[in-house]
């Protein structure tokens, strides 16, 4: 009796663990190649060069969704001082066939992009909507700023439902910042080396007696 009571309770632990420790699935937008932390401030970072042109993926997800997505907008701000748009490809033509631009008045930095048609996108589903290529400009800033942010403005299924606030996270930003040239990490060091040379010598120069 004792030992089904252990057992039981075992079952029960496993069970709450099993619980606890499943992640909670649901629809969201992310970027490949994911981004991370490089420094002290809240945003994610890439690390970047002047005149390199850097390339991520937008990836939708419908997981948890019970109809079929049938439009898709959301609303892209990007820092035009460090980022210039070099261009992007969709892969979704076949889902959402009507793309469209809506321009933000006054500010030629952000725009509104929707999508629409049949047959839309399944839910349950991840596919990667479209990849986004940008050259990285010489005014180049670590300001803890969002230099590219994009957030989910709207979601509308089969049912004609809004399902936007079931996309979580709904938004992905990023802070581009300079990495140094091999070279000038090298050029760092010489020039510690230099300036400890005296003190080498010295050193080297009492080992003497
Ligand atoms: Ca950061
Ligand atoms: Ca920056």
């Amino acid at each position: 009796m004792r030992q089904s009571a252990s057992l039981l309770t075992h079952s029960v632990i496993a069970i709450t663990l099993a619980t606890v420790s499943t992640p909670v699935m649901g629809a969201s937008i992310s970027l490949i190649p994911s981004f991370s932390q490089l420094d002290g401030d809240s945003i994610d970072d890439i690390g970047v060069k002047v005149g390199e042109t850097i390339s991520f993926n937008l990836v939708l997800d419908t997981t948890g969704l019970t109809a079929p997505l049938q439009s898709f907008d959301y609303f892209l701000e990007v820092d035009g001082l460090e980022l210039d748009f070099a261009g992007s490809t969709r892969f979704d033509a076949d889902i959402f066939p009507n793309l469209g631009f809506i321009p933000t008045e006054g500010d030629p930095n952000s725009i509104t992009v929707t999508r629409d048609g049949e047959p839309g996108l399944a839910p349950n589903t991840i596919i990667e909507l479209l990849s986004f290529n940008y050259l990285v400009l010489p005014d180049l800033k670590n300001d803890g700023l969002a230099d590219f942010s994009l957030s989910v403005v709207s979601g509308i299924d089969a049912n004609g439902t809004e399902v936007r606030d079931l996309f979580i996270p709904a938004t992905q930003s990023f802070e581009v910042q300079g990495v140094p040239e091999p070279w000038s990490v090298l050029g760092i060091g010489a020039v510690w080396f230099l300036g400890m040379l005296p003190k080498i010598k010295n050193s080297l120069w009492r080992q003497k007696f």
